[in-house]
C-alpha cells in the first residue's frame, strides 16, 4: 500500500491517519485466538492493574513470543506506509497491547504524549518514530475509545510529569498538565478513533492522547506496535528488552497473506 502525497501531508499536519478495516476477519481472529495466552503470562512484561493484579493492563513484548503478532509486524499493508511517513528505514522500538477489558477492569490513561520516555529514558534522538495502533477488538464510542489530540504533534516535546509510581506501575507515561491540554484541545479539538476490528491508526509519537475507564461490557484491545526510524536509534540501555528492543536491523516486509494463513 502506498500512501498519496495528500495522505503525507495531512499525517503531517494532523499526526494521524486512520485505515478502516486494514486487516480482514481472518487475520483479526488470527490475532484475537492468541490475546488470551499473551496475558496470561507470568513475566514481567505483562503489566497488571495496580488495584486488581488479576487483570493485565499492558503487555509489552508480544511481537517477540507470539507467532501472529511477530507476523504483524512485517506485513507490507502496515510497514510500507510507516517507512514513507518516517521517510526511512524502520526497527520496532517496543509493542504493547492494550487489553482493556470491560466493566471497568480496563483503566484509563492521562493525557500525555509517548515520545518523553523514549527521548528521556531510551535516548531516542528525535521524535521520529510512529504508533501504529492495531484494532484488535472492535473500537467505539462506548468501548472508552483512543483520544486524540489533532495537530498536537506540531508543538513538539510539552512540558510533562513522569507518575511518581512509574517503578511500581511498571511502565513510564509522562502525563500533561490540565492547562496544557486544555489549550491544545482548544485549539485542535479531541477525536475518538473509531472502527471495527482490524483497522489501524498510524499516530505520531508526540501526538497527546488519552482514554478513559471501559466501563462497557465489551474487551477493547489495541496493539500498539512503536516503530521508529533506523537513523534515530535510542542511544542509552536502561530498560528491559520488551521496552527498549535494542535490534535496529531494518524491518523487512514479508508477504501480504502471512497473517491470514495461520489457523488455530
Ligand atoms: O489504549 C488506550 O486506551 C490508550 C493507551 C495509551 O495511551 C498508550 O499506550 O500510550
Amino acid at each position: 500500500m502506498k500512501l498519496t502525497d495528500s495522505q503525507i501531508n495531512e499525517f503531517d499536519q494532523r499526526g494521524y491517519l486512520f485505515f478502516p478495516n486494514l486487516l480482514d476477519q481472518e487475520e483479526v481472529t488470527a490475532l484475537q485466538n492468541v490475546v488470551p495466552e499473551i496475558l496470561n503470562r507470568p513475566g514481567p512484561e505483562v503489566v497488571r492493574e495496580k488495584d486488581d493484579p488479576a487483570v493485565a493492563r499492558l503487555a509489552f513484548g508480544a511481537h517477540v513470543y507470539s507467532e501472529p503478532f511477530a507476523r504483524l509486524v512485517t506485513l507490507p499493508r502496515l510497514l510500507e506506509p510507516v517507512k514513507q511517513l518516517l521517510r526511512d528505514e524502520v526497527y520496532l522500538h517496543q509493542s504493547r497491547m492494550n487489553p482493556k477489558p470491560g466493566f471497568g477492569g480496563g483503566g484509563g490513561w492521562d493525557w500525555h504524549q509517548d515520545y518523553p520516555p523514549w527521548y528521556l529514558i531510551d535516548g531516542m534522538p528525535e521524535p521520529k518514530c510512529i504508533m501504529a495502533a492495531v484494532f484488535i477488538d472492535d473500537c467505539t464510542p462506548v468501548t472508552s475509545p483512543l483520544l486524540v489530540v489533532p495537530g498536537s504533534q506540531q508543538h513538539g516535546l510539552l512540558d510533562s510529569k513522569l507518575h511518581e509510581d512509574a517503578k511500581d506501575r511498571g511502565y513510564a507515561l509522562h502525563h500533561l498538565g490540565p492547562e496544557a491540554v486544555a489549550e491544545l484541545a482548544n485549539d485542535g479539538g479531541i477525536e475518538p478513533v473509531i472502527g471495527p476490528a482490524g483497522s489501524v491508526a498510524l499516530v505520531h509519537c508526540n501526538v497527546v492522547h488519552g482514554s478513559a475507564n471501559n466501563v462497557s461490557p465489551w474487551r477493547r484491545a489495541i496493539m500498539y506496535l512503536n516503530y521508529n526510524a533506523v537513523s534515530n536509534a535510542c542511544n542509552k540501555e536502561e530498560r528491559p528488552w520488551y521496552q527498549n528492543n535494542r535490534d535496529f536491523t531494518p524491518l523487512q516486509a514479508s508477504r501480504d497473506d502471512c497473517l491470514g494463513t495461520i489457523h488455530s
